[in-house]
């Protein structure tokens, strides 16, 4: 049972007719028998879901977050997969790579410069001589890092549990948190939205970076205090942001990110589940579980991710 985009629900269900004829693939709203469903793979769960499939197996999210399910909800027999896509990091290593070029090279400035006409250069640095601090280290984290290295700044990452990453100074828990904040320059969000991280991205947060660093939020729109960000831009402790997640997206025209300064906005596009990889990944999985193997990525129900 698929339940997303319809344009890539068609095209799944080719390659499911092509590859894997023997799993009948129903597109939303069309569920034939319920009773048969063992899959479901969706942005956003329908809702009773577990009542009007009662022998659902895996719920597969369409994307690598999985805050939009409610796991607690979950019976012990039905597991929850995140997408783990190569096309997905792959979108993540690019927009993270663009937002810190970004940042690195003062582009908002110079956005607010040329509506203004003014012509005037901002004193620079190499890439070696500025921080980014990732914020996750998972499959998306990791990926970062190594293209953010090959460009030359100095790396640091933040974590639940401790990681080793060559060239990478790596930082966990609670207890490294400070530590980690101190030497951001550009700081990137890239964490799951969990009840540990909710809000995390909130003036006690940014009071620990170096004044005038500035902040990548690409995980989710919960992790960031909205008003709290606007007051750090305004008082210089940031100088500038990416934000591509919002609690509410999309924002109501008088939201305040649209026409900030300061802050460059997009929506939700950092990275997309890409149709023949996605496909492949859930295939794959599909065939791991038929065959009594572990699925990759499934969430854990104590972490929440
Ligand atoms: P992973 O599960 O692979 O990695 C999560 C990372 O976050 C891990 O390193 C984990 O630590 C760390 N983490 C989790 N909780 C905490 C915590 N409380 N304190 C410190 N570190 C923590 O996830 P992905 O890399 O695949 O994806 C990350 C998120 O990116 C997704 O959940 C989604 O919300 C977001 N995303 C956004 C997209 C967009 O378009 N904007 C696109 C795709 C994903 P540890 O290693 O110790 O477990
Ligand atoms: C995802 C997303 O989680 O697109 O994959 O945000």
């Amino acid at each position: 049972m698929y339940k997303s985009d319809p344009a890539r629900g068609a095209a799944w269900r080719k390659r499911f007719a092509e590859e894997a004829a023997d799993i009948p693939f129903h597109i939303w709203p069309d569920v034939g028998d319920p009773a048969a469903v063992e899959y479901l793979v969706a942005w956003q769960p329908p809702d009773d879901l577990f009542q009007r499939f009662p022998n659902l197996r895996i719920v597969f999210s369409i994307g690598a977050g999985v805050d939009q399910f409610s796991l607690e909800e979950f019976p012990p027999a039905v597991k929850l997969a995140r997408m783990l896509d190569p096309g997905i990091t792959q979108g993540m290593v690019e927009y993270v790579t663009m937002a810190t070029l970004a940042l690195h090279r003062d582009l908002p400035a110079y956005l607010c410069a040329q509506r203004e006409r003014r012509w005037r250069a901002l004193p620079s640095k190499p890439a070696h001589e500025r921080t980014v601090g990732i914020m996750g280290l998972g499959n998306l984290g990791r990926a970062v890092t190594a293209q953010l290295r090959g460009l030359g700044f100095a790396v640091r990452g933040w974590s639940r549990s401790a990681h080793e990453i060559e060239g990478v100074r790596c930082y966990a828990g609670h207890v490294g948190l400070q530590k980690f904040l101190a030497g951001c320059d550009i700081l990137v969000c890239m964490l799951p939205l969990t009840a540990a991280t909710t809000g995390i991205l909130c003036s006690k947060t940014f009071a620990l970076l170096p004044p005038g660093a500035t902040l990548v939020a690409a995980g989710r729109g919960g992790h960031l205090v909205e008003e709290e960000l606007l007051s750090a831009l305004a008082d210089g402790q940031l100088a500038a942001a990416v934000i591509d997640v919002l609690s509410d997206e999309p924002p109501p025209p008088t939201h305040p990110f649209w026409d900030h300064p300061q802050i460059m906005l997009t929506p939700h596009i950092a990275a997309t589940t890409q149709v023949d990889t996605g496909c492949s990944a859930l295939l794959d999985n599909i065939r791991r579980h038929q065959s009594g193997q572990p699925i990759l990525g499934e969430v854990n129900r104590l972490s929440g991710y």
